[in-house]
């Protein structure tokens, strides 16, 4: 491939310094949340979302994820009613003892309302390979690649000033049927997106100290 000049400015350590306190104190500030506003959100700040989320690296830059945007109101009822006979079946038999307390401090139920409330849902899908003129061809690390522009998708929603939550229905492959999405492309996260509900209140969370989530070895 062509190589051309990497578009980078040098910042001072000083400038460096701040940028990330302040990077680290915004990100501190982001919550999963779901109860939501029903709110409006601009179609090209979604946009920019899920253009920012598909500036995730990825192996052998397959960029092997494609973003579903809904606002269609009918599509959203379908979701919901799809994924609350899903959770139903997961809070009365599916889930362990031991999930079913590891989730009691969030006070989470089968019952979804946040999939018709939010203005948006965004729907990622893994692509497991891809589909050319030429037949198929192979995607590596798709997993990884597709966790990281998660990532990089739930930092955007957080900088447009917008909330998320992760959710994962399981098993997910009703969204591929309701979607009309192909067979190589398996879903992988779903992601209210919108303005938090009044008064929204979240838990008490604390988050692990840096020398619990890392080591420094100089
Ligand atoms: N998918 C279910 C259960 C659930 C599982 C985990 I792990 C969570 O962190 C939260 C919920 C639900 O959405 O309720």
């Amino acid at each position: 491939m062509k190589q051309i000049p990497l578009d980078y400015h040098v910042i001072s350590e000083q400038e460096s310094k701040e940028q990330s306190d302040a990077f680290y104190s915004k990100m501190n500030k982001r919550r999963s949340v779901r109860v939501f506003s029903d709110k409006a959100v601009d179609k090209g700040i979604i946009e920019n979302i899920i253009k920012t989320a598909g500036t995730a690296p990825s192996g052998a830059h397959k960029q092997p994820w494609f973003f579903v945007a809904i606002s269609n109101k009918q599509v959203k009822q379908k979701i919901r009613e799809a994924a609350e006979t899903e959770e139903k079946a997961f809070y009365n038999g599916r889930a362990s003892e031991e999930w079913l307390k590891d989730l009691e401090p969030f006070e989470t139920n089968w019952e979804k309302p946040f999939l018709e409330t939010a203005p948006w849902i965004i729907v990622v899908f893994k692509r497991v390979y891809d589909i050319t003129p030429q037949g198929t061809s192979k995607n590596y690390y798709a997993q990884e690649s597709v966790g990281i522009a998660c990532g990089m998708l739930i930092s955007a929603i957080h900088n447009a000033g917008l909330v998320t939550l992760t959710h994962t229905p399981s098993p997910m492959n009703f969204l591929r049927n309701i979607l009309e999405r192909p067979a190589h492309e398996k879903p992988f996260l779903l992601l209210p997106v919108g303005y938090p509900a009044k008064n929204t209140t979240v838990p008490n969370l604390v988050r692990k100290a840096v020398d619990e989530i890392s080591l420094f070895i100089e």
